[in-house]
């Protein structure tokens, strides 16, 4: 076994994007053209309109199922955003979706208002499809990416991501409820699915109660401390890592309904179905996926009584009921189905009239120009749901009433209540007090409707569906969406600090200076960060120094460093100062502790095909990037306890399929005080997007500047995009330096 080329700990193979979104399904349908081709069909929900721009921004990819069982499919390109889809077999779907999500997870955190079914085998395939998703988002996402896990059929993703890639920024968005621990204890997995989520630095739920219910279950299984929104959760290296657990409610594209709203020939379809309606007085309308969370049943029951009662007439009044087909294969909903439309057939039975239907049913999915119509034309809009983590219909009625109209009568169960307060609301459970709301709506003053509707409609215009979506991302990434370029205030800084004395320039090498490429050895710095260095290096009062977690040998070879450029390696361990290189004597102890690391790590690494070790000036690197998974991580795992029992002493870093092991404990932070000393220098700028860059950020002192490259947490106050854009920063200081000296600026 030679050591071959010098690796990165955090340079993968086909790791490229810097944000990704991870849910069960894609933002496209997969379709069988007419003759058997691969079609792929855009499905506008809100979510993809919400993150499209944002996607797009920032290099995104979307990974999820494509909607059909037993078919592969390549990664591909769909407007500016790459589809990553992961197979599912057909017994999958029946086990992780239609089973574990659809009637375990659904239910029970709907407050079993059906209830839960749990099978291990379900659980099972919930683990390994959980899995895929995961290691396809490993795969995908490039260092320090952000990533975006949707929903609870995803739950174990968080923490199976943070194992195999520490580096990157984790976000998990709950759309449906968490229920309270009484009902969440009954989960026979409750741990593991806890667990799973605390693997998020951020996750996110429709309201406050679902957070409160989340944060509680994480004290009684885990007895973690939790302080407000944060949770502290022990790390492996006996840090404590913080979790945000927080409500933000979605919304939806509010300015993108009302446009189809105002259109001319969409209020001409509204007045169209009131007429095919037989101008009733009142429409009253129901807008459901059909599912037992919804409360259509309680709805049709009051609406029924109304009938019978006499307090509203056919003539006075007629209920459209749009149910969109869901979730057919499940038992429960195929029941729910039946008796829906057993009770639709009784009630029009009893109450129609040849020319006034008491309900019109529809079981179909409609365009949204049809819905939006259908909204316009609802002077009653019934939300009853017995429990709904926001609902969404709620929302798209308001922002589709410009002409302020409308009476909106909203469950006090939907996550929409919480801010949709002008709604008449309602318990659904209490028969009689929905009909007297229901009446109300109903003969509700023209005046009153309008005063209401004004305040519903800011509500939801302020609180868009972009807003929601930049709102979890800033408190995710603490940056938001990092913009091309070298930012205003970061060109404001590297003015200030271009007026120090005598400067110190330290720079990251892979990711930084050099854009990351598939073998370590073809790294190379771009041409135009190279030139500004150089120019920087030229100068009596600069110092330029390159610091990195490759051994100084590589370092050397890649990065064709400026003359009088000082070079830091192996994380520190190696430095080459003025007058050549700095050897590192190890100390009798550490030789031994050497020795015996080698032989730990040569035996191991031996009895797995693909295994290699990697010599260091003062430690090894264990490299399993070609062994497969479940025994990379085998082998890791025996590794760290061996050496945690033989050599407890040694300092481990985890990288994808590498672990390193130092016998000298050091890092970038020590490395950048060296340099600093060496160089005298009065002020320090850093720039790095690397973790280990962190304890370089760490090591800044007050008149020092830190920029990270691209996503991630970072301790950095300003934040650049890519390699493109560090050349364009270094370039900056070059002339702001220049500027400095001779007092002549080519910049306005
Ligand atoms: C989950 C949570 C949360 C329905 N029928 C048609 C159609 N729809 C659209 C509606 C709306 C969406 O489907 C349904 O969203 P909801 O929020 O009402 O409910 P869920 O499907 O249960 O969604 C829920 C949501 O996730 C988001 O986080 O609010 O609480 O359960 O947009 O308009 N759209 C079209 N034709 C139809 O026939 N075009």
């Amino acid at each position: 076994m030679n050591a071959p080329e010098p690796a990165r700990d955090d340079l993968y193979v086909d790791a490229a994007y810097d944000m990704i979104v991870v849910s069960n399904r894609l933002p496209v349908d997969y379709q069988a053209g007419p003759d058997g081709e691969t079609q792929w069909k855009s499905s506008p929900g809100g979510l993809v309109t919400a993150l499209e721009p944002v996607m797009r921004a920032a290099d995104g990819a979307w990974i999820g199922w494509a909607g059909v069982a037993d078919r592969e499919f390549e990664p591909f390109d769909n407007d500016g955003i790459s589809i990553i889809p992961v197979p599912l077999s057909e017994s999958e779907l029946e086990e992780y979706y239609e089973g574990f999500s659809n009637d375990t997870l659904w239910p029970l955190y709907h407050d079993v208002i059906a209830p839960p079914s749990f099978h291990r085998e379900w659980w099972d395939a919930y683990v390994r499809v959980n899995r895929r998703f995961a290691e396809a988002a490993a795969r995908a996402a490039a260092p320090g990416a952000v990533v975006w896990v949707q929903d609870y059929q995803l739950q174990l993703v968080p923490k199976m991501l943070r194992e195999s890639r520490p580096d990157l920024v984790i976000g998990f968005f709950n759309h449906i409820p968490f229920p309270a621990y009484g009902i969440y204890s009954q989960l026979p997995w409750r741990r593991q699915v806890v667990d799973g989520l605390l693997g998020a630095d951020v996750i996110g739920f429709q309201r406050a109660a679902d957070a409160g219910n989340f944060s509680r279950a994480v004290r009684r299984l885990f007895g973690y401390t939790t302080r407000g929104t944060l949770i502290e959760v022990p790390a492996d290296d006996g840090e404590v890592r913080h979790v945000v657990a927080r409500h933000f409610p979605i919304s939806i594209d509010a300015a993108g309904f009302e446009e189809i709203a105002r259109r001319p020939e969409v209020q001409a379809r509204a007045r169209e179905i009131r007429e095919s309606l037989g101008n009733p007085e009142t429409i009253m309308l129901g807008v459901d996926r059909l599912d037992y969370t919804k409360g259509i049943r309680h709805r049709l029951k009051a609406f029924g009584e109304l009938l019978r009662d006499g307090r509203l007439s056919v003539e006075q009044a007629t209920l459209v009921q749009v149910a969109s087909p869901s979730r057919e294969r499940v038992e429960t909903y195929r029941q729910l189905r039946d008796e829906i439309e057993l009770m639709v057939g009784r009630l029009n039975g009893d109450h129609s009239t040849l020319g006034h239907q008491a309900i019109a049913y529809l079981h179909h999915g409609y365009p949204r120009e049809e819905m939006v119509a259908l909204y316009l034309a609802a002077d009653v809009m019934l939300v009853t749901a017995l429990r709904d983590g926001m609902n969404l219909v709620a929302k798209e009625y308001v922002a589709c009433r410009f002409d302020e109209d409308g009476a909106l009568l909203l469950s006090e169960f939907t996550g929409a209540s919480d801010e949709l307060r002008q709604a008449i609301l309602v318990n659904p459970h209490d028969i009689e007090g929905l009909k007297d709301a229901m009446v109300e709506a109903a003969s509700m003053p023209r005046r009153e409707r309008a005063r209401r509707m004004r305040a519903l409609r800011k509500r939801v215009r302020d609180n868009d569906v972009a807003n929601w979506s930049a709102t979890f991302l800033k408190t995710l990434t603490g940056a938001g969406i990092i913009a091309p370029g070298v930012p205003d205030a970061l060109v404001a800084g590297l003015r200030r600090i271009a007026s120090t004395e005598r400067l110190l320039v330290a720079l990251d090498f892979d990711g930084t200076l050099a854009p990351l490429v598939d073998r370590p050895e073809d790294a190379r710095a771009t041409g135009r960060a190279r030139a500004a260095i150089e120019r920087l290096a030229a100068a009596d009062d600069t110092r330029v120094a390159i610091v990195s977690g490759r051994a100084l040998e590589s370092l050397r070879t890649v990065a064709d460093p400026p003359h009088g450029a000082l070079l830091s390696g192996s994380h520190g361990v190696e430095l080459q100062l003025d007058g050549g290189g700095v050897t590192i004597d190890l100390r009798d102890g550490e030789l031994a502790e050497l020795q015996q690391l080698t032989r730990v790590l040569e035996e191991s690494a031996s009895s797995v095909d693909g295994a290699w070790v990697e010599w260091k000036p003062a430690g090894l690197a264990l490299h399993t990037r070609r062994v497969d998974q479940a025994q990379a991580a085998e082998l890791q795992r025996s590794v760290r306890e061996r050496v945690a029992s033989e050599l407890p002493e040694l300092t481990v870093r985890a990288g994808k399929n590498v672990l390193e092991f130092s016998v000298r404990p050091s890092d970038k932070g020590e490395a950048l005080t060296r340099l600093r000393q060496h160089a005298g220098a009065s002020a320090v700028v850093y720039v790095g997007d690397d973790v280990t860059d962190e304890d370089a950020f760490a090591a800044l002192e007050n008149d020092d500047l830190g920029v990270k490259v691209g996503q991630g947490k970072s301790l950095a106050a300003y934040r650049v995009r890519s390699p493109e854009d560090v050349a364009l920063l270094l370039e900056r200081l070059a002339d702001e330096r220049d500027v400095a000296r001779n007092g002549v600026s080519r910049w306005p």
